[in-house]
């Protein structure tokens, strides 16, 4: 916590070495051969974004057993909390996303995860909304295009340019099985790949309980799907009501006004 205080990103070693990562590993290739490269939305910004030879999907708690254990991980979880915690009530799982960046793609351009959401919660008063966690599924290499960082810019004001300066950038180069975490205020971005083989990251995107998730898992899980998690990933997950009580706030996402959490225990 130190660490993402001072610099807004810290690197945990190889915390999912060994047999979690060949788990993870196994459960995503199908879907890494069968999803094509690129956003097929249309929409200009969108595909700049997402990355001509990038490979992006969601759903992944009902694809992969082990993407639950990372996403229940005490030590990648506790951070969430310690972070977000003080601004809701509970926090949620707003996003799950493998991101493969491709031979020959080049960096992403720099920005805050915090954008995803209007400029009332972007002010520079705000608290931090998210934190995410990058799992290196293989090597993160400056060649193969580890994720760019620009240390210490999650303080600077959000008018100020110089957090979006190219030359304060470091790469987050790490071993398989090792995760990065970083904040939505830390610019950052996808870097370029220049080599022949394709690094694979997988994104966990935590946010306060209150705002509304990037990922649809309502509708990405089937309800068997949904039924087959942990608890307390089903609740990460938004499959069941937020109770902001704790920090001032309402219960949102209620069935009959009532937590909707009931409709998936057996
Ligand atoms: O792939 C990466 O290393 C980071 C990508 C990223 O920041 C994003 O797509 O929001």
């Amino acid at each position: 916590m130190q660490h993402i205080d001072l610099a807004g990103a810290v690197i945990i070693d190889r915390l999912f070495a060994g047999s979690v990562l060949d788990a993870l590993s196994r459960d995503l290739a199908p879907y890494l051969r069968s999803k094509p490269a690129g956003s097929q939305t249309g929409n200009e910004s969108q595909q700049s974004f997402h990355g001509p030879r990038t490979t992006r999907f969601g759903g992944l708690a009902g694809k992969s057993a082990a993407f639950v254990d990372v996403l229940l991980n005490p030590l990648v979880l506790g951070a969430a909390e310690q972070l977000l915690l003080p601004a809701c009530g509970a926090i949620q799982c707003a996003g799950t996303q493998v991101m493969a960046i491709g031979p020959g793609e080049p960096a992403q351009y720099l920005h805050r995860d915090q954008g995803a959401w209007q400029t009332l919660v972007e002010a520079d008063f705000a608290p931090e909304l998210a934190m995410s966690a990058m799992v290196a599924i293989t090597d993160f290499t400056a060649a193969n295009g580890a994720t760019r960082v620009s240390p210490g810019t999650h303080k600077m004001a959000r008018t100020d340019f110089a957090a979006f300066d190219e030359g304060l950038v470091k790469q987050a180069e790490m071993e398989a099985g090792s995760v990065l975490l970083y904040t939505s205020k830390v610019v950052h971005s996808g870097g370029a790949n220049q080599t022949n083989a394709t690094r694979v990251g997988m994104h966990i995107f935590f946010a306060l309980g209150w705002l509304r998730s990037e990922e649809a898992h309502q509708i990405a899980l089937s309800k068997d799907d949904a039924i087959r998690l942990p608890e307390r990933a089903r609740s990460l997950l938004g499959f069941g009501a937020y109770d902001g009580d704790q920090y001032g706030g309402g219960r949102l996402w209620t069935v009959d006004y009532d937590d909707p959490a009931a409709l998936y225990r057996v």
